[in-house]
């Protein structure tokens, strides 16, 4: 090396390089020697002001400067990001002696198990889904379905009012006037269920909300005959074939005439016991032929239709079915209890 400068520069070069303790301490070297600011690259733009004779030699002698310098940094660096990677797996291990966090699968809520169960009853049976808001008008819930002004299904007390007209739907049914309505005088095989909503003091069988599902079919030539059959096939289907149902008369506005259905227990199989608390039937629904009044004012002429119309609450069959002590089981998300229902594997 004939020139002292670039001498100089290569010396210091090779100290702070062999000092390098650091990944990042090698790109301050890099930048100092290699950068375009260094003075390396000061000493490549003298060459062009050199007398041609000398140009030659000095400007080889700074490039191979700079490529050693350049070789012994990466060859450095190459060192240092190993050394460093070793040095933070070192520190990363994994202790795969710890046993494993095991996630327990959950299940469906057996409020709903049963609610598909009997949606699948009623399909297959040819019915169809319908569904509406659970915020209703006084209208829907009421008036059309021939509970007047003065009914005392209407009470502040057995209903919750959002305002003057509006309020939380008490039973399904208005799902029905809506069909109807839409349905403008053709037939209707619907079941609705849903949530629904009445004024009550929370117990073990009472629940302020509810569901249901409702059906309805409107036709020409309808009879209780038909609402009969329905009820007793889907008793059949949900409880056994051994089932057999007891229509008793009853009183709803909606339906005239209007019953409601037992059926016979599985328990005692109609003797008594305590599940049937001594009569040999439980009581599940309640229906009837829907109320001339009520086709009437959905647009149905109530000479040539006729229909049949049932309410089923589905957390009494789902409690009936699995022998469940409190309503309010279904809705407190207690995994002691729904751990009860889950599919075995
Ligand atoms: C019940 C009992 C009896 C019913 C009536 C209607 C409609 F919309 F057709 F008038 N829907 N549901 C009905 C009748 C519901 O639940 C215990």
């Amino acid at each position: 090396m004939k020139n002292e400068k670039l001498a100089q520069i290569l010396e210091q070069a090779k100290l702070d390089i062999e000092a390098s303790k650091t990944s990042e301490d090698i790109a301050n070297c890099r930048n100092k020697y290699l950068a375009k600011k260094s003075e390396l690259s000061a000493m490549s733009s003298l060459i062009g002001s050199l007398p041609p004779e000398e140009r030659k030699d000095f400007g080889a002698e700074v490039f191979q400067t700079k490529s050693q310098i350049s070789s012994l940094i990466e060859e450095k660096a190459k060192d240092l990001q190993a050394q460093e990677l070793a040095a933070k797996l070192a520190k990363e291990t994994i202790d795969i002696s710890l046993p494993g966090r095991s996630l327990t699968p959950g299940g469906k809520n057996p409020f709903h198990v049963v609610k598909d169960e009997m949606i699948d009853i009623f399909l297959g049976m040819g019915f169809t889904v319908a569904d509406g808001p659970e915020v209703e008008t006084d209208k829907y819930n009421f008036e059309l379905l021939n509970i007047p002004q003065d009914h005392p299904a209407r009470d502040m007390q057995d209903t919750f009012y959002i305002n003057d007209t509006e309020l939380l739907r008490t039973h399904t049914s208005p799902v029905q006037a809506h069909t109807m309505e839409k349905a403008v005088g053709k037939p209707i095989r619907i079941i609705c269920p849903g949530k629904t909503y009445r004024r009550d003091d929370d117990d073990a069988t009472h629940s302020h909300q509810f569901a249901q599902i409702e059906g309805l079919v409107v036709d020409k030539g309808i009879n209780i005959g038909h609402l009969k059959a329905t009820l007793e096939l889907f008793a059949k289907k949900m409880f056994g074939e051994k089932r057999e149902i007891r229509l008793r008369s009853s009183y709803f506005p909606f339906t005239e005439p209007s019953v409601e259905v037992d059926i016979n227990c599985a328990n005692c199989g109609g003797k008594g016991c305590n599940m049937c608390k001594g009569t040999g039937y439980i009581e599940i629904l309640g229906g009837g032929m829907v109320h001339p009044n009520v086709l009437t004012m959905n647009g149905y002429d109530a000479e040539e239709y006729s229909g049949f119309a049932f309410g089923i609450g589905i957390e009494r069959v789902a409690i009936l079915r699995y022998g469940i002590d409190d309503i309010r089981r279904f809705y407190q998300n207690d995994v002691r209890f729904l751990h009860q229902f889950r599919k075995k594997a």
